[in-house]
């Protein structure tokens, strides 16, 4: 057994997931629980707290050592102060919060708040699809667009620690009004959220579609993981939308592969739900949109660590956090 564990907690916009790690990344127990948004702001520490309580009790009865807790968090962290700064559309409640001081009055032990998909790039590359790559992209697509870059082995943050917001590139000058406050943001296009927004509007105008019967007529129960399940079953409603969210994916990430010439691109979340084929219409925009030379040998796949990459890396994180933002700044 590895001596060192870490608790890690992904804090989503719905749950929060999180688990005991080893140093080795082995998930040595794990769990999920509603993060409880519509309780409000101390409605989610406390679920916070809670998960994190649920995790200590079970290393106590296993007599394991924690060495520390690592979070990831939707929305700008300054991985300094722990402070969830600027804006947190998905999650409002959080914006000023320090997670970190918060935390630190409860668990004596090093803690570390890193952006959520930063958190899940890094656990792809250390112990994921990205292992052995040196430049790597990632992306998780759920209810937001979050992103994680990694150059030349470091995680990057950026000058403020808000880079690697892939979700917020605009895609269309004058497009879509997104949850941050801009215009045209691929988030607005191409999240689960915004897949679901536009498969209901062409279901009101198709009353044909299987979509109807899956969800039994109520609209609520609409989620990607219908609208995926539809489109095997040929549905047009389906097939139109998904088709054009990898347009819009392959635009943004198209973009990124021209700034960065990344060796590989790995995309989680939610919708990575649609399989391969969905991976593969999306590289096939890639490949028609940026330049040959940065996509000829570029790699795009499906997460391998699913659902546990938000708490994997989180918890990581905790040991190498602090000494890369020093690099950065
Ligand atoms: C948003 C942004 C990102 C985050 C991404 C994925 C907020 C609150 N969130 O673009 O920081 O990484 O969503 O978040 O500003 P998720 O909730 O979909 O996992
Ligand atoms: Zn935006």
């Amino acid at each position: 057994m590895s001596k060192r564990n870490f608790i890690g907690v992904d804090l989503g916009g719905t749950n929060i997931k999180f688990g005991v790690v080893s140093e080795k990344g082995e998930v040595l127990y794990k769990g999920m629980r509603s993060a409880g948004k519509k309780l409000g702001r101390e409605g989610i520490l406390q679920n916070l707290n809670k998960a994190i309580q649920r995790c200590l009790i079970f290393a106590d009865k296993k007599g394991m050592k924690i060495c520390g807790i690592g979070v990831g968090s939707p929305g700008t962290v300054n991985l300094e102060t722990g402070k969830i700064e600027g804006s947190c559309p998905n999650i409002p409640q959080l914006v000023n919060v320090n997670l970190k001081g918060w935390l630190s009055r409860f668990f004596q032990f090093p803690i570390n708040v890193d952006n959520d998909a930063n958190a899940m790039a890094w656990a792809e590359f250390k112990f994921g699809a990205a292992k052995g790559y040196k430049d790597v992209l990632c992306l998780t697509i759920g209810t937001g667009i979050g992103g994680g870059i990694i150059l030349d082995g470091k995680l990057f943050h950026g000058s403020n620690f808000a880079g690697a917001e892939f979700g917020h590139m605009t895609i269309c000058y004058d497009g879509r009004r997104c949850n941050c406050g801009s215009i045209g943001c691929l988030e607005s296009y191409a999240s689960a959220t915004a897949m679901v927004k536009d498969t209901k509007r062409l279901l009101k105008k198709d009353k044909k579609s299987i979509i109807h019967k899956l969800i039994e007529g109520d609209l609520e129960r609409l989620t990607t993981r219908v609208i995926f399940q539809a489109e095997k079953r040929e549905d047009a409603v389906a097939s139109r939308v998904i088709n054009q969210t990898c347009v819009y994916l392959g635009a943004g990430i198209a973009s990124a592969v021209n700034l960065l010439n990344p060796q590989i691109i790995v995309i989680g979340g939610g919708v990575s739900l649609g399989g391969q084929s969905f991976i593969d219409r999306i590289e096939s925009q890639v490949k028609r949109k940026a330049f040959p030379s940065a996509a000829k040998s570029l790699k795009i796949t499906r997460a391998e660590l699913g659902n546990h990459a938000g708490f994997i890396g989180a918890a990581l994180l905790v040991e190498n956090g602090l000494s890369m933002t020093r690099q950065v700044r």
